[in-house]
């Protein structure tokens, strides 16, 4: 094979001795309350847990930024793995993560829910921190090391490093949908971000839409040419494919039958006096989450009397997220105001309508009101995957609840038995939520049992394995679940 001649004929060179390095805009860890060293506490969940199988055993290095502008004083390590931090300046923090991550590429990503921003100094700063973060990993690799490179903060690191390193394997892994060709040729640099990518040996998008996008782009903007899931390109191959994420659904389960969360999920709904019915929604505070629409089906839902305190009750969990962009602050005030007007309709004294927290929780309390909550509405306007609704289901190990789901969400590929609704149609999610309040238990409980084995089946670790194990393959082959590579873009 190509590549393994590329190997070969470099060699290693200059680098560190880590058999595997990750890379992530931000290391997992984050600034707590204490002193020296002990102030950073990890990220609970996401790719650290993922990763702890795969890496035991293994000299692993995590390259990332400390999420504070200038230099942070990072520990050496967290749970055995070396920490690399790539230090970031005031005027990279606006140009490279709120200018060109989240106001050019986040929106026009996410279906151009908001209108992106091509600012050409924000490019600019997004070449100089790639560089920075794959000069990094390049000083960081052991010959021949595995390099897994995560999401769209990235995308460029997979080819210098590439240049730096060709003895190095090199996996990229976007959390988010890569859009069709139609939006994604508004990029004034959307050549370089697809040779970008194509450093890598293997590119892998949550979803095979995202393939079929991506391979339809990379063969029109680039020399790139090939099916879906094997392109070529500069005499190498690379393999392209759908790795659907998933969460610790057995840990989840577990924590979800501890006694104490149990008991906080009976407070939670005696709190919210034991109405007959609870309707939750847990998003990160971002504009395509859905949130706004959510409410609004809910407002009519009040209005037309379907819903009524103090039978029914919803609660909305919306983490904090990006408050320095506009866009997010528009979205607060909007969806707050919103929250009010519905409130002062519809609650009574002692009975609020909607509970609404803007705050982040604890996970065993975030599990209790996964327990607490009898329909669980995750309608985002466009999602890479969604593991809100793969938790909720984790949880709900009595089978009982129902998940009213996003089509839109990645999760909805997988997650077939949930009421699927289009997140724009209000008519359509109102439908949605009187069908699952008439629901018979019988048929709830069977679609809650058809989706807990999704979840069961494929869960964090087996993605980190096969995301992992297809960058070691030599062979040309599709690889990932469910990678029908080829297939048509409006599967995405
Ligand atoms: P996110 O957009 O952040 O991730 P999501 O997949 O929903 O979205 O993950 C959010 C995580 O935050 C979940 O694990 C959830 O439990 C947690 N969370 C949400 N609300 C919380 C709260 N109030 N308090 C504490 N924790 C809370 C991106 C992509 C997704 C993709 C993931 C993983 O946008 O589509 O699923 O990466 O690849």
């Amino acid at each position: 094979m190509l590549c393994e001649r590329d190997r070969d004929a470099t060699g290693s060179s200059a680098g560190g001795s880590a058999d595997l390095v990750v890379i992530s805009n931000r290391l997992p860890l984050r600034r707590g309350s204490g002193s020296g060293e002990a102030q950073w506490v990890g990220t609970t969940g996401g790719l650290v847990s993922a990763l702890t199988p795969v890496l035991r055993g293994r000299s692993v290095v995590w390259v990332g930024w400390s999420g504070e502008v200038g230099d942070a004083e990072l520990p050496d390590s967290y749970e055995g793995i070396a920490l690399r931090g790539v230090p970031l300046s005031g005027e990279e923090y606006d140009d490279f993560y709120v200018g060109f991550a989240n106001r050019t590429l986040w929106p026009l990503y996410h279906d151009g829910i908001r209108t992106p921003g091509f600012e050409r100094s924000w490019w600019a700063a997004y070449v100089a921190v790639n560089r920075r973060y794959a000069d990094a990993a390049a000083a960081a690799a052991g010959p021949g090391a595995t390099v897994w490179v995560h999401d769209y903060h990235l995308q460029l690191v997979p080819m210098m490093l590439r240049a730096l390193r060709p003895d190095v394997r090199i996996g990229f892994f976007l959390h988010i949908p890569f859009p069709p060709q139609e939006l994604f040729v508004q990029l004034p640099w959307r050549r370089e971000i697809i040779e970008g990518l194509l450093g890598a040996d293997l590119i892998g998008f949550q979803v095979p839409g995202a393939v079929a996008n991506f391979a339809r782009l990379a063969r029109r903007l680039t020399d790139a040419t090939g099916a879906d899931g094997v392109l070529r390109y500069e005499g190498r191959e690379i393999r392209v494919g759908a790795f659907p994420i998933s969460i610790d659904a057995a840990d989840i389960s577990a924590r979800a039958t501890s006694p104490a969360v149990v008991k906080r999920a009976h407070e939670i709904r005696r709190d919210l006096g034991d109405p007959d019915l609870v309707l939750l929604g847990v998003d990160r505070l971002d504009y395509t989450k859905g949130i706004e629409h959510r409410v609004r089906a809910m407002s009519e839902l009040f209005a037309e009397g379907t819903l009524a305190t103090p039978r029914h009750v919803m609660v909305q969990i919306a983490v904090p997220s990006r408050e320095q962009d506009t866009h997010y602050r528009h979205e607060r005030e909007r969806l707050e105001r919103l929250v009010g007007e519905v409130n002062g309709a519809y609650s009574q004294i002692g009975h609020t309508a909607i509970h609404y927290l803007h705050q982040s929780v604890p996970t065993d309390e975030l599990i209790a009101l996964y327990l607490a909550a009898d329909v669980m509405l995750v309608t985002p306007l466009r999602d890479g995957m969604n593991l809100v609704a793969k938790e909720y289901v984790a949880a709900r190990v009595d089978s009982t609840g129902s998940l009213v789901l996003s089509e839109f969400a990645g999760a909805a590929r997988e997650l077939r038995s949930a009421v699927l609704v289009n997140p724009h149609d209000l008519d359509g999610i109102n439908d949605a939520i009187r069908m699952v309040i008439d629901l018979d238990p019988a048929r709830a409980r069977s679609r809650m049992r058809s989706l807990r084995r999704v979840v069961q089946r494929h869960d964090v670790y087996a993605w980190a394995r096969e995301f992992l194990s297809a960058l070691q393959r030599p062979a040309a082959v599709p690889c990932g679940p469910g990678a029908e590579v080829g297939r048509d873009a409006e599967d995405r």
